[in-house]
């Protein structure tokens, strides 16, 4: 029987890794709006995650994206990093922002082209190394916009090769995380645009290779948990990419827009014993703040999701096998409705007193006035944003 004490200590043990991206500008494609305070290079996002860790203590690492946090030497951004007392997590290679990627990366018809991006996925193995993460994570914009633009099944071949050589450059260790995407920016045919593609090529490549679920990336009405039941049941769920849509890649705040679907998964996650950090799950926000002050709305973010894991670990999966076994439709439902339906507030600011924390991150932020510092501090300079 889980106990109290033990859903507290899963609470305290909880990893969620924050994005170096959410920390600088980003907006739609016919806006960005610029924020005061907003980090201006890398080490300043590292800044910015730290915050969010200091206040929440289960954020401690930060996912980076290649080049948009290109630095010289990547051992002092460890350094860095380390200071904060948060960590690099998974190195996000990104091949989708030059002009010779018009019509894909690895996919592309054009050798040369595919040359260069598997090189800078495999430049991001040593960016990894360097940095002492071991995940890079990997998704292609890559896909056709018209019938017939480009053999589809080439394409899979090219992919297959381009993922095979970057997979063979990765130390033991190391795990390979390919995401899905539906469309966008491709509307024809993306070339990873579900988990059943994605899953078809980490089988190829070997166990280190594992399916990546960005909950932003599927039709409307997906039974997201579904696809991850299926994928711990494989030992192939290499984490996610946390954030919510109401329509499509909306990269808003996870549980802003469906926090029921978000405990789904969440229950889903601690029915299988894939909640600890050990278990080879990672769970990463992607998401962009437009108009939303960003560090705030990463530990909001955070919250959403301790909420949600609060819950899942309160279904009592005892009753839950029982009522199944049985038969029993409605019971089943009870059990599983009546941990959703809980105020997990009071259970998580004891959490937090127990980590030495405020019990309520969201106003000890707003008190330890962070925000007010980096707005006087970070004057002049170009301010990070999507493409930097
Ligand atoms: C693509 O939509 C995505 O979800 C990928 O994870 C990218 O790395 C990220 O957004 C930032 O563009
Ligand atoms: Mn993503």
């Amino acid at each position: 029987m889980t106990t109290r004490s033990d859903i507290r200590a899963a609470l305290r043990q909880q990893r969620i890794e924050t994005p170096s991206w959410a920390f600088g500008n980003s907006g739609t494609r016919f806006k960005v709006f610029p924020q005061p305070g907003v980090a201006r290079d890398p080490y300043e996002k590292v800044a910015d995650a730290a915050a969010v860790h200091r206040f929440t203590g289960v954020a401690p690492s930060v996912a980076l994206h290649i080049p948009w946090d290109r630095v010289d030497d990547y051992s002092d951004l460890a350094k860095h990093a380390a200071g904060l007392g948060v960590q690099i997590g998974a190195i996000n290679p990104n091949v989708f922002q030059e002009p010779e990627y018009r019509l894909g990366s690895v996919c592309n018809p054009d050798p040369a082209v595919r040359r260069k991006a598997t090189a800078h996925l495999v430049e991001c193995v040593e960016v990894a190394k360097a940095t002492g993460s071991s995940a890079l994570s990997l998704w292609f914009a890559d896909g056709t916009n018209y019938p017939g633009q480009d053999d589809i099944r080439a394409r899979q071949d090219r992919l297959a090769e381009a993922l095979a050589t970057t997979y063979a450059a990765m130390p033991p260790g190391m795990t390979m995380l390919l995401e899905y995407k539906l469309f966008e920016p491709s509307f024809y045919t993306m070339d990873v645009p579900d988990w059943g593609t994605s899953l078809v090529h980490c089988l190829a490549l070997g166990d280190a290779a594992k399916v990546l679920v960005d909950t932003g990336h599927h039709a409307p009405g997906t039974n997201i948990e579904f696809i991850v039941a299926n994928l711990l049941r494989l030992g192939r769920l290499g984490g996610f990419h946390f954030n919510s849509r109401f329509y499509a890649d909306d990269d808003l705040m996870v549980g802003a827009a469906d926090p029921f679907q978000l405990f789904r998964i969440m229950n889903e996650i601690v029915a299988a014993g894939a909640l600890a950090a050990d278990s080879g799950v990672a769970f990463m926000l992607d998401q962009c703040h437009n108009i939303e002050p960003k560090v705030q709305a990463e530990i909001r973010s955070v919250v959403h999701v301790q909420e949600a894991t609060a819950k899942a670990l309160l279904v009592d999966r005892e009753a839950l096998e029982a009522a199944q076994a049985s038969g029993d439709v409605l019971g089943a439902y009870e059990v599983v409705i009546d941990a959703f339906n809980t105020d997990v507030r009071p259970l998580l600011a004891e959490v937090r007193e127990d980590m030495g924390l405020a019990p309520d991150p969201i106003g000890a932020y707003a008190r330890s006035g962070y925000y007010e510092s980096v707005v006087a501090e970070r004057v002049g300079g170009t301010q990070a944003g999507w493409g930097a």
